[in-house]
């Protein structure tokens, strides 16, 4: 059956997946779990005591955090850990629950299987799908969607299927656009019935702040991986926007961060590997993996895409350090935001695969980029690292703008440990982990959880007063995964989205429908 997307040619479809929840879903929960090639929690706990000590560490970490949600937060979507209350914000379009969900998994890889059953009863009992407000469609996706499907497939739970293919359903109207390029917000009230109430149900928008009416090049570019197991899990087909991107013109081989949903062009010539731009790139390499390494357009734009990256964009610092600068219109700025420091691991991920003769290359590239983010931690007073940081006016890997001093618990840098750790078990992998560990209970744990710090540099920085949630979807989860035996969560069998929701590889064939029409 053809994609039911309004208004798009074929050629420039995007993903139309669950488009009908009631559709008999012929996935087969148990053949998938035996095609696993190893248990999702592992076989053994690591048998070096000190390893096994930080593992138990990073685990009381995680029940620290979830214990004081559930106690003053519950059912919102962050807590508030200085006045211990709860955040509801405006990202998720009426939905709640944000840290419930990306907490799910972190907690049953973790065994903390109480507090699994209470996140569990919370989805079954107080989820509420039938809201009305306008969501990013990006953050719903990588939260939700991601967070239920890991949720589903790790234990074969069908209320965490159910409530996926749902919230699928009700993103697909992004979707009808010109080009099939998605616009960023969506209006999540119920699309059959518009009323007075809810007028604007299943509208989507471009974000205010994007340059006329554009949509943004990581947002459209992060939804491949899980509408493709949307897709899977309910028998309908779908397409990918790839075509687009592969059409347009790109300046030196570079994709801009915004493009126009309209007529399927550039907007404006940013290019950045961090905030914007970056799980475009992340998505182009793990859909390969994903496919069992039979997508090959994917594989293609993600090599090319690097190469560009390197040609035109990756740096030495006069001190040595390797960095990825941003590039405006052919400008360089010489500044790397946190946020990119998570390709220390993509790159790393991509080069296992590269040709023999580049797989060398790309793990020193790799291992030269994740030194450079761990730097921008050690050369702060509380050894976390800045939002950004510059190559610049005689800095290096340091902050220099008072608004870039933050540190809001993100994963990115403790991420890409992780997957060096995984790749050349180099044991100084484990070790910065373990400063990230210290820091954070140092710096960031409070009376009631962990808060984000307004400034790096200040050896007693204030608090910002909010636990994000993707602290304990991934900055806790890749810390665990650091001091775990190889085999959970295998890399051979799960590929992690972008808020680090494992979603497994298709090793029983199925039928990987995207981008193959
Ligand atoms: C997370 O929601 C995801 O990692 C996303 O890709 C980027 N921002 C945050 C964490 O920093």
């Amino acid at each position: 059956s053809r994609p039911q997307v309004r208004g798009a040619e074929p050629a420039s479809a995007a993903p139309a997946a669950a488009r009908d929840t009631r559709a008999p879903s012929h996935f087969d929960y148990e053949r998938f779990r035996q095609s696993l090639r190893h248990p999702a929690r592992g076989r053994r706990p690591p048998e070096d005591p000190e390893t096994r000590a930080r593992r138990m560490k990073v685990k009381e970490m995680m029940k620290f955090a979830w214990d004081n949600y559930k106690q003053y937060a519950l059912g919102k979507n962050e807590l508030r850990p200085l006045t211990k209350n709860g955040h509801i914000g405006n990202m998720f379009g009426g939905l709640r629950g944000a840290t419930v969900v990306d907490a799910l998994d972190t907690l049953y890889i973790m065994e903390l299987e109480e507090e699994f059953q209470e996140a569990k009863k919370w989805v079954e009992k107080s989820f509420d799908l039938n809201v009305n407000g306008e969501a990013s469609l990006f953050e719903v996706n990588i939260r939700y969607i991601g967070g239920l499907l890991a949720a589903y497939y790790l234990t074969g739970e069908e209320v965490f299927k159910s409530k996926a293919l749902e919230l699928g359903e009700k993103l697909l109207p992004a979707f009808n656009t010109p080009t099939g390029i998605p616009r960023g917000v969506i209006n999540l009230g119920r699309q059959d019935t518009p009323s007075l109430f809810s007028p604007c149900s299943g509208m989507s928008w471009s974000w205010g702040w994007a340059s006329a009416g554009s949509s943004i090049l990581a947002e459209f570019g992060t939804l491949h991986l899980e509408f493709l197991h949307l897709s899977e899990l309910s028998g309908n087909p779908v397409m990918n926007i790839r075509k687009v991107l592969n059409k347009v013109e790109k300046p030196q081989g570079l994709y801009p961060n915004f493009l126009s949903p309209v007529t399927g062009n550039w907007v404006q010539h940013h290019v950045s590997i961090g905030g914007l731009g970056d799980s475009f790139y992340e998505y182009l390499i793990k859909s390969w993996l994903m496919s069992d390494k039979k997508d090959s357009e994917a594989k293609t734009m993600y090599d090319d895409a690097l190469e560009a990256i390197e040609k035109h964009l990756v740096k030495k610092s006069a001190g040595g350090l390797t960095y990825i600068a941003e590039w405006r219109g052919g400008i360089l700025d010489h500044k790397m935001g946190h946020l990119a420091c998570f390709s220390g691991g993509m790159i790393a991920l991509g080069a296992e695969h590269a040709g023999e003769e580049k797989k060398q290359h790309y793990m020193d590239l790799a291992a030269g980029i994740t030194h450079t983010c761990h730097e921008s931690y050690a050369r702060s007073d509380t050894k976390l690292g800045p939002e950004a940081f510059r190559f610049d006016t005689g800095s290096e890997a340091m902050a220099t703008r008072l608004s870039e001093r933050y540190y809001i618990l993100r994963p990115e840098v403790v991420e890409s440990y992780m997957y060096m750790w995984r790749l050349t078990h180099d044991p100084k992998y484990r070790q910065w982990g373990w400063e990230a560990v210290k820091a954070l209970e140092k710096h960031c744990r409070v009376e009631a959880g962990f808060s984000g710090i307004r400034d790096v540099y200040s050896a007693t920085p204030t608090h910002d007063n909010m636990q994000q949630s993707f602290f304990l979807a991934e900055t806790l989860k890749y810390l665990y995964l650091l001091f775990c035996e190889d085999d959970v969560l295998s890399l051979d069998d799960w590929v992690f989205n972008t808020e680090a929701h494992p979603l497994p590889i298709n090793h029983t064939n199925f039928k990987a429908k995207a981008g193959m029409q």
